[in-house]
């Protein structure tokens, strides 16, 4: 099974700054963690501050890919295009945050992206992405 794993606008700077909102560790430490749990499978991990390089990183995976855990970080509020993306290429997909958005500023409650997503998992820091992965796997029986 192929897992693709994107993670948006300045979640590279994860353990530089703001550590008491989204830990201590950094962005390698969530790849590790990632990799482990998908040891067996197929995984592509993603990163990148340009909405438009989410949107063709979506698009690339039409076809390919089982099942996509994003986060989109900043995007999650304001993203159409990546919505329509998620929509277009129909894969099974999970939205990760690592903070409780609903507990957070007013504009952080609502995001586009769960329009589309099977579940959202939302204020478990990287735990969420683990869980995100299980739920892929109970999907598709791995
Ligand atoms: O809780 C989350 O995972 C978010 O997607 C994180 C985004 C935020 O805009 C969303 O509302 C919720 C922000 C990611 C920024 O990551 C940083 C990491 C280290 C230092 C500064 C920012």
């Amino acid at each position: 099974m192929k897992i693709l794993v994107i993670n948006g606008p300045n979640l590279n700077l994860l353990g530089l700054r703001e550590p008491d909102l989204y830990g201590k560790q950094d962005y390698n430490a969530l790849c590790d963690m990632i990799r482990e749990k998908c040891t067996g499978h197929e995984l592509e991990l993603f990163q990148s501050n340009h909405e438009g390089d989410i949107v063709d990183k979506i698009q690339s995976a039409y076809g390919n890919t089982d099942g996509i855990v994003i986060n989109p970080a900043a995007y999650t509020h304001t993203s159409v295009a990546i919505l329509d993306a998620l929509k277009a290429v129909g894969i099974p997909t999970v939205e990760v945050h690592l903070t409780d958005i609903a507990q957070r500023e007013e504009f952080r409650k609502h995001s586009f992206v769960s329009l589309y997503a099977e579940k959202t998992i939302k204020g478990l820091g990287f735990e969420g992405y683990l869980q995100a992965i299980d739920y892929l796997f109970e999907k598709y029986g791995k």
